[in-house]
């Protein structure tokens, strides 16, 4: 009784917007969407680890702090995380494309399970159009939403992962058939043959394929220094910037201003034996050199040599030694990367940079003063230091 009269709200036909009958296409086979989802599955994968692994730059547990080596791991794992999301966007758009009628089906659920199963589907769909959507608007620095875009990636990732994992498990047949299927073999159940003239389902995955990997090299050029020159879709080019590095917030942006950074700068480093040095006092430090790269959370990174004392030897002069936690904190006023916190084994490594790559700091780069440190992210390089805290 109760069923019934549900049933009678679902109308019989498919809605005439859709009709099954649109969807002819051969290409449209388990075979392909088995191949691309597997290439979307991989590139997911990618994305999560690696994601997992910048959101622990932002809250490392204190018992396995984040490691000084390689000093080019962070650029490396946030390099493959922007590359991996922008070539999901074609796969998943293909993989969309090639299952398009059932995502129409009607009725929307013929039982329990195939409702839950055909939800999960729904939820998987628009959350992962969403997840790439947005983190591909915000590389581009234009994020236009009220939301707080690291807390909703990072929770948003969670709801991908499970209902990928559900998507997985429950296709997993059909997932095994296609791919055990040859692409361009014949099938009964996809009874649809191909016309004459069109694109083969072999000749699709090709063209995906191609698609996606002009989409790669075109904008793996911003952490790849060979691909720079072709890197058109890159948001940002490495070596573009004064000083062969770009900028990722400018001083004007920061509200630094020439008079902050003036006479009256002052570098001040509390502990339990606070002291403070004047500009001049500064330059009389001895001074470092390393060769260590930027790498920004948006995946552009650049290597670069730089030049100034070392941070431990403030923290020692202050009373710390390697094993303090020390915050560094910015002449920005506000903004959520003012200053950053620094651990072993990064303290150990870390430079206060007055130079880049041979010259004095360019006020957009952090002059006077800029953290550098090995394996970290650009957000925590913080620039215009003016404070140093040793929490001892
Ligand atoms: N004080 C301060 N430091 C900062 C930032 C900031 O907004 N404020 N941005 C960070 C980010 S996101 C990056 S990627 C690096 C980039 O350094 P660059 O602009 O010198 O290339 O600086 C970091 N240091
Ligand atoms: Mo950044």
């Amino acid at each position: 009784m109760h069923t019934q009269g549900v049933r009678s709200l679902i109308p019989a036909n498919p809605p005439p917007l859709w009709p099954r009958e649109r969807f002819t296409s051969p290409l449209r086979s388990e075979a392909a969407a088995a191949r691309v989802g597997r290439a979307l599955g991989i590139s997911f994968a990618i994305c999560f680890v690696t994601g997992l692994l910048s959101h622990y730059q932002y809250h490392p547990w204190s018992w396995l702090p984040i490691q000084a080596a390689p000093v080019w791991g962070y650029r490396l794992t946030q390099g493959l995380h922007i590359a991996a999301g922008t070539i999901a966007i074609p796969l998943l758009l293909v993989k969309l494309w090639i299952v398009a009628h059932r995502l129409w089906e009607w009725p929307p659920a013929k039982g329990l399970l195939h409702g839950l199963e055909r939800a999960s589907i729904a939820i998987l769909v628009s959350t992962s159009l969403l997840q790439l959507g947005t983190g591909f608007v915000n590389i581009l620095g234009w994020y236009p939403w009220p939301w707080d875009f690291v807390r909703v990636h990072f929770w948003l990732s969670f709801v991908v992962l499970g209902s990928l994992a559900l998507h997985i498990a429950v296709k997993l047949p059909a997932i095994q058939r296609g791919l055990s299927r040859p692409v361009d073999a014949p099938t009964t159940d996809e009874p649809i043959t191909q016309a004459p003239g069109s694109i083969s389902r072999r000749g699709l995955l090709v063209a995906a394929a191609a698609g996606v990997g002009v989409i790669g090299v075109t904008s793996l050029g911003q952490s790849v220094s060979p691909l720079e020159p072709i890197a058109l879709l890159a948001p940002r080019k490495p070596s573009t910037g004064p000083q062969g590095v770009p900028i990722n917030k400018t001083a004007k942006q920061a509200s630094i201003t020439e008079d902050l950074v003036g006479a009256g700068y002052r570098l001040t480093v509390a502990g339990p034996s606070a002291f403070e040095l004047t500009m001049q006092q500064l330059e009389a430090l001895e001074r470092h050199d390393r060769s260590l790269p930027i790498a920004c959370v948006e995946g552009w990174s650049r290597g670069a040599q730089w030049r100034g004392p070392r941070l431990l030897d403030l923290v020692r002069q202050a009373g710390g030694d390697e094993n303090s936690r020390v915050r560094v904190i910015s002449l920005q006023p506000d903004g959520a990367y003012r200053d950053s916190w620094i651990v072993a084994p990064q303290l150990g490594e870390a430079l206060l940079a007055t130079h880049i790559n041979g010259d004095r700091l360019n006020l957009d780069h952090g002059y006077p003063l800029r953290l550098i440190a090995p394996n970290r992210a650009g957000v925590l390089q913080t620039k215009w230091i003016t404070s140093i805290e040793v929490d001892r």
